[in-house]
């Protein structure tokens, strides 16, 4: 494997990031993924979470075949929380939250592949860089029902606080991010957005991303 991917990289992949698991989709899910890449998604999650979820073998292929398809579309492959399952299926990389196994343990274990860490305050994001994150997330933005345990959401105050106190790493918002609202959010200081249900609970998939990535692009080609 080659070093740490650069900033300039992350920032790219980050910009339309799907995150997806079985229960967020109302039809088939590798379908759902097919699209969404189709429409010009630049990173995905492995996110299986929730009641329903998929576990064991089922959980694995499932897995396995979204990776399938990053690989063809060239996207990088991220892993929720799991990072046993990340070196399992040799994963582009992991993220993770505050609540799991600690940053730099998962650094350690995850070489030089994506790590994606979750922070809520600029003292976790500090925290975070000193472990080795490739990139942050922060949310919820916006009230969410994508996540069951989600924080009180903050509006794009939090990205302003982060851009205000230099946190340097590249960005991404999550937690309720709407076609309506990705100006709001990249104009705040974010470097692209994570979206489930505005993807995945679309009439068109393919048109929703579709949408957000000219939204994005519209603000990213501006500054
Ligand atoms: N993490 P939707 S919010 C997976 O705040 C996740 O860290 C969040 O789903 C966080 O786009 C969230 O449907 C759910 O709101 C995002």
């Amino acid at each position: 494997m080659t070093g740490r991917v650069e900033p300039g990289r992350m920032r790219q992949h980050l910009r339309m990031y799907l995150v997806i698991g079985s229960v967020n989709c109302t039809t088939k899910p590798s379908w759902v993924v097919q699209e969404a890449l189709a429409g010009g998604t630049t990173m995905i999650q492995f996110r299986e979470k929730g009641e329903s979820a998929l576990s064991g073998e089922a959980m694995l292929q499932f897995a396995q075949q979204m990776q399938a398809q990053c690989r063809q579309a060239g996207v990088p492959f991220i892993v929720n929380d799991d990072v046993e399952l990340a070196l399992k299926l040799d994963a582009d990389g992991i993220h993770i939250g505050q609540d799991d196994e600690s940053a730099a343990s998962v650094r350690e274990r995850m070489g030089n592949r994506i790590l994606g860490v979750s922070v809520h305050t600029v003292e976790q994001a500090r925290r975070a860089i000193l472990a080795g994150a490739d990139y942050l997330g922060i949310g919820p933005i916006y009230p969410t029902s994508s996540k069951s345990d989600a924080k009180a959401a903050r509006g794009t105050v939090v990205l302003h606080e982060m851009r205000a106190a230099g946190i340097p790493l590249p960005i991404v918002a999550i937690g309720g991010i709407t076609v309506e609202r990705v100006q709001e959010v990249m104009e705040a200081g974010a470097d692209g957005v994570a979206v489930i249900s505005a993807v995945t609970g679309a009439p068109s998939v393919r048109k929703a991303v579709e949408d957000m990535v000219g939204k994005i692009a519209g603000v990213t080609e501006a500054t």
